[in-house]
């Protein structure tokens, strides 16, 4: 059937239009139009391509969606090797690489050199002829790949054909496929809750999502891809530095690193790894390291490569955040609330520059799982500021082990008897304050930073101060302690006794929220505290309310309605909390205008992006407003505010109809209800 000029011309322009969007939506975060708007657009296509079914090209945008399984990934010989990196473990590394490249090259003056982060995901080679997209191979050994084109297509921010004009007839474009970590989370939960495997971290979560012989289920995986070198090139050229020429393939639709920069010499590298290596836990994905690589070709062509690795390039690697030790015991922790965790105590091990001598085990069934046994050689894992954690047994070679862990039918403590809660996988001590752990841990929470900030009670004083029978209870702290008693504990000269003193005194002076978030009643945590105080803005309104009423409160559900409740009711509490307001502590009450409370409070924003005031700063102002700050957007956020840069979840606010705040939208309703 002859296909009529005016449907070939449409198809082109739909093809155009959606690959406009696609890349305003996935590489620059910034959408044109709504999700509605392109939907229809991509069912005119399909529409068309269905009818005419000659004019489908690899190339189309249709043609994303995943194709019919394959039986076996065909080999992809690269003609230009994929090289891998040779690493600097550490500064002196770092050092001597350069002073190399500056010997090679004979220059004194600095090297510029291209800085990026390491991702941790897969290296992919893609292949483009005349702009577009034939074939997506893995690195493989760094000769062979294997075939993933079909996999590769489904990623939607890869171009299946670049934008613009001016291309090398053959342009072979590499980079890494990775899974962001947000992603990965959500994969892992939707496994766990369809009893299927997780993955064990977004690394593996990647490489099993590409290496996938039914791209449709790769379709379904959040990857994405940056670029950060090229392959073969030939018909055109790009430009004289790394830098240069992976901006030019950005401007064609690559995505490419919003971290990429040129640094100078040793100091410049230096800078730039500690800059990321402090906001490492806040980027969206996993990174291992840096990647420094000398910018002009020309230097990088006459370093030419060491068997396997460029001489012009090195990975400034993080220290790992994994080790392997032995599992010397396991103890028992009893939580401020009773719950028990059991405690790996460990041969003491460096992990990232930090010893490690005790990680969390979790719970019984994780132990169980893992098959965790005392004497095993274990990995041990530390991530950001999160509690170490045993992640595995290292296979033993001897045959004899320790026979399997058993969980104690009472508390190490108080001997209170251990009672499984609600959702039967966490186990709680009964004994309630009666046990000397519960009381020592809620002590610690009602003096902790972000609670009544007594500073200088740290945890081994707490611990003296209820083993020695001194102190029993929070309000303990105002009446039974006084310099002469502090300075003849271990540890406490007559200054520190006498500063202690100070601090507890200053402590007197708080705010609602701190109080009831000192308080520790189940499942209040900050922000819940925060609603409380904004909501009955006093601490009698709070006590004698019912549960309808705190169900009124934002975001407080009927199980935390409960907690309250019954906390308020018991007679113990309640003596506590008069003994508390008896020692004198106090807060400014504050009247709440109506218009601060209608306006944010129980409202959920969502800050992103660099602002122009500290984040904790703005969390706060929100806060005492009544609002809620979350990490995280989802169809409860109300607000989100955006500085400059923001990431992906702008893109998912947008996708879930949420509000979008600038820092000056912000301002604006700030000043409408007199905060600012
Ligand atoms: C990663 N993984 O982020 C390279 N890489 O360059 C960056 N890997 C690389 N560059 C040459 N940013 C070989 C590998």
């Amino acid at each position: 059937m002859q296909v009529p000029l005016a449907t070939l011309e449409r198809v082109h322009e739909l093809r155009n239009q959606i690959d406009q969007h696609n890349y305003h939506y996935y590489v620059l975060d910034d959408p044109l139009i709504p999700d509605s708007e392109f939907d229809r657009l991509l069912s005119e296509l399909q529409e068309l391509e269905a009818c005419y079914p000659e004019l489908i090209t690899p190339d189309s945008p249709t043609q994303r969606v995943g194709a019919q399984p394959l039986e076996y990934f065909a080999e992809v010989l690269h003609k230009v090797p994929m090289l891998s990196l040779s690493n600097a473990l550490n500064d002196q590394e770092l050092e001597d690489f350069d002073r190399r490249v500056r010997e090679r090259l004979e220059v004194a003056f600095p090297i510029i050199y291209a800085a990026e982060p390491k991702l941790d995901g897969l290296a992919v080679n893609l292949r483009y002829e005349s702009g577009v997209l034939v074939q997506g191979a893995t690195r493989g050994d760094g000769i062979t790949g294997e075939d993933v084109t079909q996999n590769v297509r489904t990623i939607p921010s890869i171009p299946l054909r670049l934008m613009g004009s001016g291309w090398p007839e053959v342009l072979e474009v590499r980079g890494e496929v990775y899974m962001p970590t947000a992603g990965f989370r959500k994969l892992n939960l939707d496994a766990l809750a369809k009893g299927e495997k997780t993955f064990a971290n977004p690394r593996n979560a990647a490489a099993g999502s590409l290496r996938q012989l039914d791209s449709r289920i790769t379709t379904q995986r959040p990857l994405e891809f940056v670029c950060y070198g090229f392959g073969e090139l030939s018909g055109g050229d790009l430009a004289s530095t790394h830098s240069a020429a992976v901006h030019k393939v950005a401007a064609w639709g690559m995505p490419i690193s919003p971290e990429l920069q040129s640094v100078a010499g040793l100091s410049g590298c230096r800078r730039y790894f500690d800059a990321i290596n402090e906001r490492r836990f806040e980027l969206d994905y996993e990174i291992d390291g840096v990647v420094f690589k000398v910018d002009s070709l020309q230097h990088q062509r006459s370093l030419g490569t060491l068997s396997r690795a460029p001489r012009w390039a090195v990975a400034r690697k993080f220290p790992p955040q994994e080790e392997a030790t032995r599992l010397l015991g396991i103890d028992i922790q009893v939580g401020r609330t009773g719950a028990i965790t059991p405690v790996a105590r460990l041969e003491p091990v460096s992990v990232a520059g930090v010893t490690v001598t005790n990680a969390t085990l979790h719970n019984a069934d994780e132990i169980r799982r893992k098959d965790i046994r005392v004497g095993d050689r274990v990995i041990v894992r530390r991530a950001g500021d999160v509690i170490p954690q045993v992640v595995r047994v290292v296979p033993q070679d001897s045959g004899t082990r320790e026979p399997e862990f058993v969980m104690p039918s009472h508390c190490p403590e108080c001997q209170s008897e251990l009672i499984r809660d609600g959702d039967g996988v966490v186990l709680r001590c009964s004994g309630g304050l009666f046990c000397p752990a519960q009381r020592k841990e809620a002590i610690k929470h009602f003096a902790s930073r972000r609670a009544l900030d007594i500073e200088g009670l740290g945890d081994k004083l707490v611990d003296q101060l209820v083993d020695k029978g001194l102190v029993e209870s929070p309000a303990d702290l105002y009446l039974k302690l006084n310099p002469e008693l502090l300075a003849g504990l271990e540890r406490m000269g007559p200054k520190s006794a006498k500063n202690l003193c100070d601090a507890i005194e200053k402590s007197k002076t708080t705010t609602l929220a701190r109080f009831l978030y000192a308080l520790g009643i189940r499942e209040v945590g900050e922000s819940t505290a925060h609603s409380l105080a904004g909501f009955f803005g006093n601490l009698q309104a709070l006590t004698t309310a019912e549960r309808e009423t705190l169900l009124q409160v934002p975001d407080i559900g009927p199980i935390v309605a409960d907690h309250l409740y019954t906390f308020f009711r018991q007679q113990h509490n309640q003596e506590v909390l008069d003994d508390l307001l008896a020692a004198g502590i106090s807060w400014k009450e504050v009247d709440q205008p109506e218009a601060k409370q209608t306006l944010l409070a129980g409202k959920t924003l969502v800050l992103t992006g660099t602002l122009s005031r500290p984040r904790a700063e703005i969390k706060e102002q929100l806060q005492a407003l009544g609002a809620k700050v979350s990490g995280s957007v989802s169809a409860k956020t109300d607000y989100l505010v955006v500085g400059t840069d923001a990431g992906s979840k702008l893109d998912k606010a947008q996708n879930l109809g949420v509000t979008v705040l600038d820092e000056s939208g912000l301002e604006a309703l700030l000043r409408s209800i007199g905060a600012a």
